[in-house]
């Protein structure tokens, strides 16, 4: 018969697996953005302990998850410093092995979501093993930790109730905020579209995609899912873009000539804070 022994231990052991629930999560959270922040002050207050580029990993267990959080971004610094202050704990008590990546559009050019979450999948893997990928808004917070910065069986979708929308989804097949997709999962769909510039229809471009290959859409419940927004003002060189709408009714056909396979950019700048990596893009033009 095949015996275990269990040893005490030791500095040197292998560490188990972390639960598969994490036994820290404090469930519903406080959380409110009048507080003026600056990242000193964040900084100043925090007591946990963070590897340089925004990364951390259990020290007590081996985390089930290798997550690399993007971070679409441009001009919002005070946003970045808010979703900082709440997302690192978060993060940590959810046992994550984790990295914060800051895709910084570079230029006054129009904004492209879509691409920079291209961008920040492939960036990310050049430093790590991720096996997971969460796009985040930088303007949202979950208001529970119990909403875990994962990925499921099928990619998911997080930001289900937001303030702004009444604590409700806007339409059914709404796939915008916050979202998760394995690395499996996010090749399978080619990644995101990287024609899509200005506000409006990538994230619904996304949801087509996992639908035309197969997949459906994994989502907290409605308690769990909630999440509040930064209030803020349209972007400039971000506005509704009239082409975006039209280009939904082809994702099926366009969407294998439309992604990572052809994706293209030039990092200008890669800089690490302890808390994030800000990866900034040059030549994110529109042709
Ligand atoms: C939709 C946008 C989404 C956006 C949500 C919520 C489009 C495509 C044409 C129908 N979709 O209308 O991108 O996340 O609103 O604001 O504009």
């Amino acid at each position: 018969s095949h015996k275990t022994t269990r040893m005490p231990r030791s500095p040197n052991k292998t560490l188990d697996l972390c639960p598969e629930m994490p036994p820290r999560l404090e469930g519903p959270l406080k959380v409110e953005f009048n507080t003026k922040r600056t990242l000193e002050s964040v900084k100043a207050e925090a007591s946990y302990s963070l590897q340089m580029g925004g990364r951390y990993k259990p020290s007590d267990c081996i985390s089930r998850h290798k997550v690399a959080v993007i971070i679409p971004f441009r001009n919002r610094h005070e946003h970045l410093v808010h979703w900082l202050y709440y997302m690192h704990p978060i993060l940590i008590r959810q046992q994550l092995d984790y990295g914060v990546y800051i895709l910084n559009q570079d230029g006054e050019g129009i904004f492209n979501r879509a691409k920079l979450m291209n961008v920040g999948f492939v960036e990310a893997q050049k430093e790590y093993d991720y096996d997971c990928f969460v796009f985040s808004d930088v303007d949202l917070v979950p208001l529970d930790d119990r909403n875990i910065y994962r990925c499921y069986d099928n990619p998911r979708h997080l930001a289900v109730a937001m303030d702004k929308f009444n604590f409700h989804l806007p339409y059914k097949t709404y796939f915008g905020g916050v979202s998760s997709l394995s690395k499996q999962q996010f090749s399978k769909i080619n990644g995101c579209p990287n024609s899509y510039w200005g506000w409006g229809g990538e994230d619904d471009d996304i949801y087509r995609r996992i639908i035309f290959r197969g997949m459906s859409i994994s989502r907290p419940d409605g308690v769990t899912g909630k999440y509040r927004m930064v209030r803020h003002q349209r972007d400039k060189h971000n506005e509704p873009n009239p082409e975006n709408p039209g280009k939904l009714s082809r994702t099926k056909e366009t969407m294998d000539n439309d992604g990572l396979n052809t994706l293209s950019y030039t990092v200008k700048e890669i800089s690490k804070d302890l808390y994030f990596t800000f990866i900034t893009q040059l030549g994110l033009i529109s042709y």
